[in-house]
């Protein structure tokens, strides 16, 4: 007998299904190249995709086939999944969305490409290693069946250098980008496929590597081998490893390189692709629509236009009128210090030629807006892609709005507040049409279907089948059985099971012990201040003390609950890591009260992922959403949650607005200032007199005592709320946030109700599919329409 242990039944799993899936791929890419209609590139320099097998399993419908065929040879299915390493490219919310993304794309039969960068290294594995966060590298890559070296598909991509000009015949100039270095890009391309669907799309991913030019060669015959290697291995650092921060702008020379790299390749590309079609150059937007996830791929506007006017000899307005309606934006953020910037002077280093068409589009920008409005050299000064600052900086999102044809926020809020904030006399100057809203959505298929199966399955049984995992809006159908009892009964069944596996996860990775039937009240997402987990934490000590203050007697009737975080902390952001340093340290002492016992347990889940996510987001009761109002986006997980049936506390932010319109306020547990309120709040902390909640200052006095450890190593997270201004307004909602956490606790007494509220919700959930969301996209932004593949017998079915 042969040795197969649970690794190889994994690989001959994913092995087997890939050939399948390669089929309908290259059926895909065949039928989308002869039909040659409109495609979508999706640029993103984040595709956090998590676990691939269990997804193509289920999208390709064989799962249950797979199943028997491992429990014969004796092998439990979810042992095996659970073999393969995350596909963590990405850090957060904005990767993981556009993952979610090509899950819709390709759901929905929409031709498109996903265009990223193959990081050898995605985000960091975080241990907790004596209660502080740990960065361990996360190399991903020793088998990896789901990605296809394409070395056939390669481009030269350039950099530093300088720029010639020469005169034609014409008189007319052309700028020619001369000298510097090349590195070389090689696609690696990995298969999407839809669910239920025969369309298999195409996410290309970017390697680099040194290209073999005179350079190498010349040093390798002069005998320069150290310095061949020192090259070779320069060229490989640009992909080699993703930028760790969320919302946060502070990348280097090397982040541009990165940028520039997969950016210029994926346009070579698709530039190539159109070529082939030997249509008008007129006709490329058309054929080609691109979106920018975020700035991070800003260069491909320029990039376009340095394509068509330098190498293809288009007259300057020709090219940028292609251009424009060629891209889209998306702005995720309002957060000044997640917004881009690079200084002019490295510019000038790495991409001259790039640097210069950005001074003449912002040139004929300008004088556009001079011409509309006359005179107002402030509003210029206000608007110009280069802030006149020292150094001066070139600003990407200005550069965004002013390439694309269309610019959108992530949910109403958003973008309502780019409009009337950061991108305000944009609005002026191109009229209110150019801007849009797209609110977010997430995939049910991995977010219901595969990380809740059994909820999926329930559900299934009651709207006549499995149909609402592709229109979603189908979920209100189990409204009608919101008082059949037996249906209850196994909806609250399902999620104590899932509390079990979450609290067998807890306890295989932190050894703390938690009683299932406590109430699960989850935050887990990137550590930030905006995000308020100081908030939650500073909570749970209030919870702690006041328990600690009761007779036992009265301790007795209080209910149950574990406070569960997870999350990664930026290796540079030093106040995310007291936070966390803070949650273990409660931990460490409310874990082993005797006095307190299941009534308060505080656990952190180290190395939050998206295999993670999908244990815990169904095993929640109450979910955390509780950012400063204004400054969270959308967010997603709040979606996640309420679809896997549990309740959320949120302040009114981002998308937590939409989803209480639609599951009801009565639904919800809202609390805290509102948007509107937050300039003048701060202001009052700076010029009037800032006084602490009376509860919160007890609670930084039991943190000073030293009640939790070190005080020196929390007082920064006390000092910014009572002596640096509170940007994010913890005092004044804490108040508010202990109310709200109250309720939370006598509403779930009621289980009965609390059920009814929790179905409900569900039953409303419909709209946050990103279906839903992508088919606004394809209609709204990008004019794309889906292209069937035809069903080849026998290719899906096995027959
Ligand atoms: C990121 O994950 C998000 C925004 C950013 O500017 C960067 Br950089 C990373 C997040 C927002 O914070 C979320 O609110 C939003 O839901 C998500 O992007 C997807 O739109």
């Amino acid at each position: 007998m042969f040795n197969c242990d649970e690794h190889a039944a994994y690989s001959a799993c994913a092995l087997a299904f890939r050939d399948r899936l390669i089929l309908e791929w290259n059926r895909t890419q065949q039928r989308q190249t002869y039909a040659d209609s409109k495609r979508l590139y999706y640029l993103s320099l984040e595709f956090l995709m998590g676990r691939a097998l269990d997804n193509a399993m289920l999208n390709i419908g064989q799962k249950d086939v797979a199943k028997a065929g491992l429990a014969e040879l004796g092998f439990r299915i979810e042992d095996i999944i659970e073999q393969e390493h995350d596909a963590a490219l990405g850090n957060g919310g904005l990767g993981r969305l556009a993952a979610c993304f090509l899950d819709s794309l390709a759901s929905l039969n929409l031709p498109a490409w996903g265009y990223g960068l193959r990081y050898r290294y995605g985000i960091f594995k975080q241990e907790i290693i004596d209660g502080y966060q740990v960065e361990v590298p996360d190399y991903w890559l020793d088998f990896n069946p789901w990605e296809f070296p394409r070395h056939d598909v390669t481009v030269d991509i350039q950099f530093y250098g300088h720029v010639n000009r020469s005169q034609g015949a014409s008189g007319k100039t052309t700028a020619h980008w001369e000298g510097g270095e090349m590195v070389r890009a090689v696609a690696f391309d990995v298969p999407i496929p839809g669910y239920a669907t025969t369309t298999t799309n195409n996410l290309r991913l970017w390697s680099s590597k040194a290209a073999s030019g005179e350079f190498d060669f010349q040093k390798f015959n002069s005998g320069d081998y150290e310095s061949s290697v020192a090259d070779q291995q320069r060229a490989e650092t640009i992909s080699a490893v993703l930028y760790p921060n969320d919302n946060l702008d502070r990348g280097k020379e090397l982040r541009l390189k990165q940028q520039y790299f997969w950016v210029a390749a994926s346009l070579y590309d698709i530039v190539r692709r159109f070529k082939k079609s030997k249509r008008a150059w007129s006709e490329f937007p058309e054929q080609v629509a691109i979106q920018l996830n975020d700035t991070h791929p800003t260069l491909a506007i320029v990039e376009l236009q340095r394509i068509l006017v330098d190498l293809e000899g288009l007259e300057w307005d020709d090219a940028w009128n292609i251009v424009v309606n060629t891209f889209g934006y998306t702005n995720h953020t309002v957060l000044p210090e997640a917004l881009e910037k690079w200084s002019v002077g490295l510019f000038q280093h790495l991409l001259p030629r790039h640097l210069q068409i950005i001074y003449d589009i912002n040139l004929f920008f300008l004088q556009s807006v001079e011409r509309a409005f006359p005179n107002d050299r402030e509003l210029l000064a206000r608007v110009s892609i280069i802030e006149e600052s020292q150094p001066k900086m070139v600003r990407m999102a200005f550069l965004a709005i002013v390439g694309s044809h269309k610019v959108n926020g992530v949910a109403e809020l958003h973008s309502d507040l780019i409009k009337t904030t950061i991108f305000k006399d944009f609005v002026s100057i191109f009229g209110p049409d150019k801007f849009t809203n797209v609110t977010n959505g997430i995939t049910p298929r991995r977010w219901l279907h595969q990380a809740n199966p059994r909820l999926s399955d329930l559900i299934a049984s009651k709207v006549g089948g499995n149909d609402f995992l592709t229109d979603l809006t189908k979920l209100n159908g189990i409204e009608l059985f919101v008082n059949d009892k037996q249906f209850r009964k196994e909806w609250a069944e399902i999620k104590h099971a899932n509390k079990i596996r979450l609290a067998n996860l807890i306890k295989e990775t932190s050894g703390v012990i938690v009683n299932p039937s406590s109430l699960f009240d989850v935050q887990v997402k990137r550590i930030h201040e905006y995000k308020r987990q100081q908030l939650n934490i500073f909570g749970v000590i209030h919870r702690y003390l006041t328990l600690k203050a009761m007779s036992p007697e009265e301790r007795q009737k209080q209910l149950p609950r574990v406070s569960i975080f997870g999350g990664k902390a930026a290796p540079g952001y030093w106040m995310a890591k007291q936070i966390i340093h803070l949650i273990n340290s409660v931990g460490g002492v409310v874990n082993n009260d005797k006095e307190i016992g299941d009534l308060l347990k505080v656990v952190f889940v180290e190395d939050y992922n998206v295999s993670k996510a999908e244990i815990i987001t169904p095993a929640s009761d109450i979910s955390e959403h509780i950012s400063t109002a204004g400054t969270e986006a959308s967010g997603t997980s709040n979606m996640k949650f309420v679809l896997n049936g549990g309740l959320i506390i949120g302040t009114c932010d981002g998308a937590n607005i939409e989803i209480t319109r639609e599951v009801g306020e009565n639904n919800i547990f809202l609390f805290g200032n509102l948007a509107e309120d937050v300039e003048d709040l701060r202001h009052a902390h700076t010029y009037g007199s800032h006084t602490i909640d009376p509860d919160l200052a007890k609670v930084f006095a039991a943190i000073e005592e030293g009640m939790f450890g070190s005080t020196e190593d929390f007082s920064g997270m006390i000092t910014a709320v009572r002596d640096h201004g509170d940007f994010y307004l913890v005092s004044d909602d804490f108040h508010s946030y202990i109310e709200t956490q109250a309720l939370v606790d006598e509403a779930y007494r009621d289980q009965e109700e609390w059920v009814t509220k929790c179905i409900t919700s569900v039953s409303r959930m419909g709209f946050f599919s990103s279906d839903r969301c992508i088919s606004e996209y394809a209609e709204g932004i990008w004019n794309i329409e889906p292209l069937h593949v035809e069903r080849d017998a026998g290719v899906r079915k096995g027959e």
